[in-house]
């Protein structure tokens, strides 16, 4: 064997354990939790607040779910009369924003009320071993688009304190809408210090004024990995 064979092959080895060390660390062990945000009525096809082809996810979520051991479902769940909503400051309209004590806050159509048919979750969505449903923006003059912390950035929803106690050191994201709740969700989560997988054929965005763009920056930033669907079951 050559010298230039024997380097070539050596170099053709290091490509492929490396392909294989990156795939294995996908993989989900126990200690993963898949996430699954906001998969709820008012955010899919027929609801306040559509995302276009949200519904698009339940088969892939549905598909990908059986390979987690620890899966959390969240909901938003807001009051009648939320701050988020247009419908709470007059003269408002969906869309706009206005400036609540904590930030900037963008004023959507009312969505999501607690106990509603829209808030509850899509009934295609198949998640019978789901441990956790966390329920978030319920206080009235807060949003919460991350399931971990409230937009006042001081209130946490208890999410992190959970997994810790459970052992979990990477969380999966999926659900809706990618660049709102299922962004903050993922970019909270690294700052909690989980290892942190979008999985991003399983969401679907509102782009609202180049917001998918900017989110998908802020967490290639922060870290967080983005994979789709098929790195962890295949290809249909
Ligand atoms: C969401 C806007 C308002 C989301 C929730 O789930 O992404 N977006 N409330
Ligand atoms: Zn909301």
């Amino acid at each position: 064997m050559t010298k230039t064979i024997r380097t070539v092959l050596a170099f053709v080895a290091g490509v492929l354990s490396c392909a294989v060390a990156m795939s294995a660390e996908l993989v989900p062990t126990s200690k993963s939790a898949l996430i699954v945000v906001d998969v709820q009525n008012c955010f899919v096809e027929g609801g306040s607040l559509a995302v276009k082809d949200g519904l698009a996810v339940v088969p892939i979520i549905n598909r990908i779910a059986p390979r987690f051991a620890n899966i959390v479902v969240t909901q938003d769940w807001h009051t009648p009369d939320h701050a988020s909503f247009a419908s709470s400051h007059p003269g408002k309209k969906p869309f706009e924003t206005t400036r609540m004590p904590y930030g900037e806050q963008v004023l959507w159509p009312d969505h999501c009320v607690q106990g509603t048919e829209g808030a509850a979750l899509v009934k295609d969505l198949d998640l019978p071993t789901a441990q956790l449903i966390i329920r978030k923006g319920f206080h009235r003059d807060v949003d919460s688009y991350s399931a971990f912390e409230e937009a006042d950035h001081k209130t946490s929803t208890g999410l992190a304190a959970y997994l810790k106690a459970r052992g979990i050191d990477t969380v999966y994201v999926v659900g809706l809408a990618t660049d709102f709740c299922v962004a903050w969700t993922a970019l909270d989560a690294r700052k909690a210090g989980f290892r942190t997988v979008l999985i991003e054929d399983a969401t679907r965005a509102i782009d609202l004024n180049g917001s998918l763009a900017a989110s998908k920056a802020a967490m290639k930033k922060a870290g967080v990995t983005t994979i789709t669907s098929d790195a962890l079951v295949g290809k249909d």
